[in-house]
């Protein structure tokens, strides 16, 4: 196609946006009323349990959600009055805790999800006042059962100093405790509070899954370290079909601990603060559902209330197959509602699509991570502010000079960049392959008849 070809087009769409465009902007209008009212947001939800304890002192934990499974009203698990502080844990002295101890009552509480895959993290603050030959005293239990007890939780002292060894088997098999490096050493303290990690992370095959524990003494790193003990994948027991409950066991008068447990957190990720947001680029997006490059993303995490001011800014890559961007933020960031303002591409220049803000403020905090989906309808987008792209929705390509609008100008731009032949990564390049071409332009001409605009809180 000839340079002549693309300017004749220019002259006509100049004509046409100059002519339309200010109708084309009502009808918009229109269209975000009707939008509005179907607004809807997506929850964060990769938590899947907090326990502080933070109820009234001597209350049966069987009041406040656990369930008891074994041991009757023996030895009842009940609330006690001081909670454990550990300096950094988000749920450090937040209400009471609950002591255990042995031959009694056992007690599961529920998770807000089943996890079968990735892995599923189990932290807790522990006080050991005492401890024999080894006894589970917390784990995982498989979903819907109260026995498959799934990554257990152990503590002895056998070597004679009176110190404590921390340990961790998987399942129902006897000869997991025969498992070799499962034990730490004998180097943590009686009477001191300890924070505990339990990872169960699931793996294709079976009797294969692997445990690992994690024993900090101070401080929490924001990335995940390699575990104190494990990963462990040799024990022969079963797997578990997911993830559902996590559990509170009182042993075996001979084995078991005494101990004072607190702050139980179970969620699937570490203790860093991710949203998670999936996102379509107009111009990378194909009729098989993904993208046709990986490229990167701007987060901004904007105040939920006028001016929005910016809290956080984080960078990530969408990936293009599941078209997710994974934004980390901060361990501080203060539990508010935020809009998250989300860009394509990192520099101004190179941008070229017209971004979004999430619809609503979404209820985020330090640890909570979450989820949010642009993709699932226009109305995901503030203002419905989004294109139909196949079966999904995204952000439309086209806005090259970043004023905020698709318009003549922007259709030149590409124009005089297919005139040139120009190449690279480059905001004229709509489909993200490094060429400006027809395809490009084509694109830009298409929006440029709809006028999409910016549009903020
Ligand atoms: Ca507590
Ligand atoms: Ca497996
Ligand atoms: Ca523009
Ligand atoms: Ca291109």
């Amino acid at each position: 196609m000839s340079e002549n070809f693309f300017k004749t087009i220019l002259n006509f769409y100049k004509k046409f946006i100059s002519k339309l465009n200010p109708k084309l902007k009502k009808m918009k209008k229109l269209i975000f009323l009707l939008f509005i009212s179907l607004i809807s947001t997506s929850v964060f939800a990769q938590l899947r349990l907090d326990e502080n304890f933070n109820y009234t002192v001597g209350d049966s934990l069987t009041a406040h959600g656990w369930v008891a499974n074994t041991g009757g009203i023996t030895n009842r698990l009940v609330v006690a009055a001081t909670g454990l502080t550990y300096a950094g844990y988000p749920l450090s002295g937040i209400g009471g805790s609950t002591v255990v101890g042995s031959i009694g009552q056992d007690v599961y509480k529920v998770l807000s999800n089943n996890d079968s895959s990735g892995s599923v993290y189990c932290s807790f603050m522990v006080k050991v006042d005492s401890a024999k030959t080894g006894d589970y005293f917390l784990a995982l239990l498989q979903t819907g059962s109260t026995s498959f007890y799934e990554g257990r939780v152990q503590v002895r002292s056998i070597d004679g100093t009176g110190n404590l060894s921390f340990g961790i088997t998987k399942g129902n098999s006897s000869t997991d405790t025969t498992v070799a490096n499962i034990w730490t050493p004998h180097s943590y303290t009686k009477g001191v509070t300890y924070l505990l990690v339990l990872k169960y992370t699931f793996i294709p095959g079976l009797a294969n899954d692997a445990v690992s524990l994690f024993v900090f003494s101070s401080g929490l790193p924001a990335v995940e370290p390699a575990p104190t003990v494990g990963p462990i994948s040799a024990y022969v027991s079963a797997d578990a079909t997911s993830i559902g409950r996590v559990a509170i066991r009182q042993g075996t008068t001979s084995k078991a601990p005494y101990l004072t447990l607190d702050g139980i957190r179970v969620a699937n990720t570490w203790f860093s603060t991710v949203a998670s947001v999936k996102m379509i680029v107009q111009g990378l997006y194909l009729a098989s559902g993904v993208h046709s490059v990986a490229d990167f993303a701007v987060l901004n995490v904007r105040a939920g209330t006028s001016p929005y001011a910016i809290i956080e800014t984080s960078t990530a890559t969408i990936n293009p197959t599941t078209l997710v961007a994974s934004f980390t933020l901060s361990n501080s960031l203060p539990s508010a509602s935020y809009y998250l303002d989300t860009r394509y591409r990192i520099l101004t220049s190179d941008r070229n699509a017209i971004d979004v803000y999430s619809a609503a403020p979404l209820p985020m905090g330090a640890y909570s991570g979450g989820a949010y989906d642009f993709t699932t309808s226009l109305a995901q987008a503030f203002m419905s502010n989004q294109v139909a792209t196949f079966t999904k929705f995204g952000r439309y390509s086209g806005d090259v000079n970043q004023d905020g609008i698709i318009d003549g100008s922007d259709l030149n731009d590409v124009d005089n960049g297919v005139a040139a032949g120009a190449s690279g990564y480059l905001n004229i390049d709509l489909t993200g392959d490094d060429f400006v071409d027809g395809g490009d332009l084509a694109l830009v001409e298409n929006n440029v008849a709809i006028g999409p605009v910016y549009i903020t809180p």
